[in-house]
């Protein structure tokens, strides 16, 4: 049986939920005029004033925002409230050093659990529920994010954050969590170590709800068998809220997007024209009911396809693929955003020349990310302790910059290769995305 959060809202006819959106888009394009003096004169450049946006029709005139504007008003440039109703911040990594923040009203907070509640229901989730978290707690959205909608579907909830997976195992047992929420590479790493541990037939896991990185149907059928449960997607980004942007049903063919609160588009990466429904290109939403950091057709940097078709649900929202790609070079390591750039940064800071290759592979459901740098001339005749010293440095640097550990070789002046045409800085075996 299909549970649902908010049937009045997930079911409604598609004449509603238009309704809703073309009500709300005018409210906000006037709110963010009025409140926003950055994204004013995005819209001024532009020759755009509220008054010209009378419905969704008139989405397409406003201008996009990238996370270049983020980086650029950061930190406080987009916040559309007074510090005074602002109660919370989350973040992620921006392009270079600087982060992208987020702010949340305490209503924003509240419609953000509505947004997870409807997916920990869509996964089956119930009050009788035991919701076990292991998305990461703190600045990431992944735990908080859960965590507010487990809250309020009333679920007993387990807020075990990220790692140490024999005391994830243990409450798991000891407390009966049925929910599983976590990155995908994670629950397969666990799913492992119960097997492991022999404690299979101790598990009482039914769902999980799995997002925060590209994973395949492959790794999804391989967790349901390993874990004995169904596995669902959910989507998110922390610009626009966090996990609950859009999330899977029963059916299994793509993730409702909560159309209620955020207006999808599908643009061509490349001219930004807006494309037909069906049409592969990057995703851009536009949230309407947001109130501290209510962002207007910001580009994801997603590749994925919308789709209207009639779900088997019920629900009426419309789908969004899984992401099938990225339209720049953001790569997703142990569920944290790191951008080539940002390690460019490190390594210039430190002396060396931009002559780098990362190498991301999965080892054991683990993602492991290796950074090669050439070594400066100079450092060539230094001694192998010395490079060692000077490899440790660049550890230390680089875990300080992206939040996590990258390994690091020193290689010999000029002795990676040169293209001829876009210099080849990454190398992702992992073939995360299905086309
Ligand atoms: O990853 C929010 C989240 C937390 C989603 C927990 C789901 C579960 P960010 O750290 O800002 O936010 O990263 C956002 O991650 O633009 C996608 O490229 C990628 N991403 C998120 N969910 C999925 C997914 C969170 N289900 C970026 N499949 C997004 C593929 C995903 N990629």
């Amino acid at each position: 049986m299909e549970h649902y959060y908010q049937p009045e809202i997930e079911l409604a006819s598609r004449e509603q939920i238009v309704a809703w959106q073309n009500e709300r888009l005018v409210k906000q394009v006037k709110y963010v005029y009025d409140n926003v003096p950055y994204y004013r004169k995005k819209m001024e450049a532009v020759g755009v004033v509220p008054e010209d946006v009378r419905s969704i029709e008139d989405l397409h005139k406003l201008p996009f925002l990238t996370k270049d504007d983020l980086r650029d008003a950061y930190p406080y440039g987009l916040l559309a409230v007074p510090l005074e109703k602002a109660v919370r911040i989350q973040s992620t990594s921006g392009t270079t050093g600087r982060r992208v923040v987020a702010f949340y009203t305490q209503h924003d907070i509240d419609l953000w659990d509505d947004c997870c509640a409807r997916a920990i229901m869509a996964a089956g989730g119930t009050a009788q529920d035991v919701v076990h978290v292991c998305y990461g707690y703190g600045l990431f959205t992944g735990g908080p994010g859960l965590n507010g909608g487990s809250h309020k579907v009333g679920s007993l909830t387990l807020p075990m954050s990220s790692g140490n997976t024999d005391r994830q195992i243990q409450f798991m047992v000891d407390l009966g969590s049925t929910i599983l929420c976590c990155t995908p590479s994670y629950a397969a790493y666990l799913g492992e170590s119960i097997h492991e541990r022999g404690l299979r037939d101790k598990i009482k896991l039914k769902a999980g709800i799995f997002g925060a990185e590209a994973w395949t149907e492959e790794m999804r059928r391989d967790i349901e068998k390993s874990l004995g449960i169904k596995a669902y997607d959910i989507y998110g980004l922390t610009e626009i809220s966090g996990p609950g942007v859009s999330f899977e049903c029963s059916e299994q063919t793509g993730m409702h997007i909560n159309e209620d609160h955020f207006i999808a588009e599908i643009i061509d990466p490349v001219t930004g024209e807006v494309l037909p429904e069906g049409s592969k290109g990057e995703l851009v939403f536009t949230c309407i009911t947001k109130e501290a950091f209510p962002l207007l057709r910001y580009r994801t940097r997603d590749i994925c396809v919308l789709s209207r078709k009639k779900c088997s649900c019920g629900r009426t929202h419309v789908k969004m693929s899984k992401p099938m790609g990225r339209s720049d070079d953001m790569l997703i390591v142990k569920g944290v955003n790191v951008f080539p750039s940002q390690i460019e940064t490190v390594l210039l800071n430190k002396g060396y020349a931009a002559n780098y290759q990362i190498v991301v592979d999965r080892v054991n459901n683990s993602d492991q990310l290796e950074v090669m740098v050439e070594m400066t001339p100079e450092m060539f005749s230094d001694s192998l302790t010395q490079v060692t010293e000077k490899e440790k440095e660049l550890v230390a640097a680089l875990k300080a910059m992206l939040g996590i550990y990258a390994r690091v070789k020193l290689v010999a002046p000029k002795s990676i290769v040169r293209s001829e045409g876009k210099a080849v800085r990454i190398i992702d075996k992992r073939n995360l995305y299905q086309q």
